[in-house]
């Protein structure tokens, strides 16, 4: 192939170009793969250091009232992670974990329906963030559920309405049941 001179000249360039944008991924995939690297040392580092402490383990035990669910502790391992379950309150709760990266990444009820306005809507969260529920947590009792959680953030909710007698619902959710819990 033969070329003349203005084709010699773009080709020069074009391949100067390729040769800069080629360097220019090559560093920025070695940047990235370097944070990566001291990313999981570090948190690698954390994991061991809690566990020595005893701080950090593959439970939590999970407190419901009116109207709060809270986890102890917020932060575990990641594994098949038991949840003790418990109920100190004087209404029926349940608590519902999903992988979100935050409460208000949760996807809420716009219409009203089968759930409140503001309730979370559980049928539109993607099947793969479900993780699982307890089911209904009668008022003085507890529950005890295992769930295999990978590293990430996830919601702890109650979505319960209770009937106010009036017709109206009072949704838990509304109310401020839900808490993040951290799994490293
Ligand atoms: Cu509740």
């Amino acid at each position: 192939m033969r070329f003349n001179r203005a084709d010699r000249e773009v080709f020069g360039v074009g391949t100067l170009v390729f040769a800069l944008l080629a360097m220019m991924f090559a560093f920025i995939a070695l940047v990235t793969a370097g944070q990566a690297y001291s990313r999981s040392n570090d948190t690698n580092a954390r994991v061991t250091k809690l566990e020595s402490g005893g701080l950090l383990g593959n439970s939590a035990k999970v407190t419901l009232e009116e109207f709060t669910i809270t986890p102890h502790p917020a932060l575990v391992k990641s594994g098949a992670v038991t949840f003790d379950v418990e109920n100190v309150g004087s209404v029926t709760h349940e608590m519902v974990i999903v992988r979100a990266a935050s409460l208000s990444a949760l996807p809420k009820v716009t219409k009203k329906g089968e759930r409140s306005v503001g309730a979370v809507n559980e049928e539109a969260i993607r099947e793969a963030d479900k993780i699982g529920e307890t089911g209904d947590v009668p008022a003085r009792t507890h529950v005890t559920k295992t769930f295999n959680l990978t590293p990430g953030t996830y919601v702890l909710f109650c979505n319960i309405d209770t009937a106010n007698g009036d017709g109206t619902v009072l949704n838990h959710f509304k109310q401020g049941m839900s808490a993040t819990l951290t799994v490293i």
